[in-house]
């Protein structure tokens, strides 16, 4: 039988087999490790062979097909190992705001260029626009003019009053979608405006800290009508950038992508080096002063990270 993992807690996991049946899995005992030293062999989104001859009582897990792509991030507590998030995702869907929690275009690019180096197209969603004062309007609008320039599609959203919720269920029909996003930005919330059935846990923000409880707590995958598949991931600090090289990074800027043949040297990091093109375009104000600082943090990380 085949099908497609919505839900795992480690040891079992929950399969939805193609005839839309809902299956308790564990994991075949000597369930060979793929080549990916990952704490988790099995992850949601991966679509799978289930075997029910062994045993009564337990669906068994006995292959997993190969996958179109996955996320994966390093594992906080074992920092050598990695913990792939989710496989097989076809789109992603950033919900970010300027306030009630402020997103940092640092999160925002950090996640565009993981995005970019897993091939995963991703939709910008700037939600809570009724909540928004006169300058915060303003600070949004030039932020979302900087995505929108280099080819993110954006969209400006409210639950509340029900703005654009039904563009985002156009977007979500027949696709696979990470919703992302830190937490309190109102991924539950949208989509339960759109699936009321779905029923995902939302929380009031606590007044004190002005920021989202953090109420997701695991990932699952939830199969929704109109062959919609999402994935609520909880509020994510920042994705790591596992397996990146400081030099791939400008290849995942798609403003600086396009600049890179211009470079003097093929090897160029865009930071001090002479005949740049990146950093010409920079001065020139073709490319977001904001996105080149933070292209340069990234950077400046892995560099740090490769010293070990
Ligand atoms: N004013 C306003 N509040 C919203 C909007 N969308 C969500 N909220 C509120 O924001 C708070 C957090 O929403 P959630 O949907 O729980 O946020 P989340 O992104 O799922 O958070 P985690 O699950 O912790 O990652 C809730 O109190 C929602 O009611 C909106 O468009 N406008
Ligand atoms: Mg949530
Ligand atoms: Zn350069």
């Amino acid at each position: 039988m085949k099908g497609k993992v919505l839900k795992s807690t480690g040891s079992w996991y929950t399969v939805e087999t193609d005839d839309g049946l809902l299956l308790d899995c564990r994991l075949k005992g000597k369930f060979r490790l793929s080549d990916l030293d990952t704490t988790n062999p099995v992850s949601v989104g991966d679509d799978v062979i289930v075997s029910d001859e062994e045993d009564v009582d337990a669906n068994v897990i006995t292959e997993v097909l190969p996958r179109q792509n996955y996320i994966i991030r390093q594992s906080p507590k074992q920092s050598a190992q990695r913990h792939i998030i989710a496989s097989n995702i076809e789109q992603a869907l950033l919900i970010v705001t300027v306030a009630k929690p402020r997103t940092s275009t640092g999160f925002i690019d950090r996640f565009l260029v993981t995005a970019e180096a897993y091939a995963i197209p991703t939709h910008i969603v700037f939600n809570k626009q009724d909540a928004l004062t006169e300058k915060e309007l303003k600070k949004q609008q030039a932020i979302a003019k900087v995505y929108e320039d280099i080819g993110y599609p954006v969209y400006y959203t409210s639950v509340p009053q029900e703005e654009n919720v039904k563009t985002i269920h156009e977007l979500l029909k027949g696709k696979t979608t990470l919703l992302s996003g830190h937490s309190g930005v109102g991924k539950s919330t949208i989509v339960n405006s759109i699936y009321p059935d779905l029923n995902l846990r939302t929380k009031e923000i606590s007044k004190k800290v002005k920021k989202g409880m953090h109420t997701t707590t695991f990932v699952e995958m939830h199969a929704l009508p109109d062959d919609a598949y999402i994935i609520d991931t909880p509020g994510i600090k920042e994705f790591g950038l596992t397996d990146m090289e400081a030099a791939e990074v400008s290849g995942y800027f798609p403003e600086m992508r396009e600049r890179l043949d211009n470079c003097q040297f093929n090897d160029c990091l865009h930071m001090n080096e002479p005949g740049c093109a990146v950093k010409e375009a920079v001065q020139n104000g073709e490319i977001s002063e904001e996105r080149y600082h933070n292209y340069l943090s990234i950077v400046e990380n892995l560099l740090e990270d490769e010293k070990y």
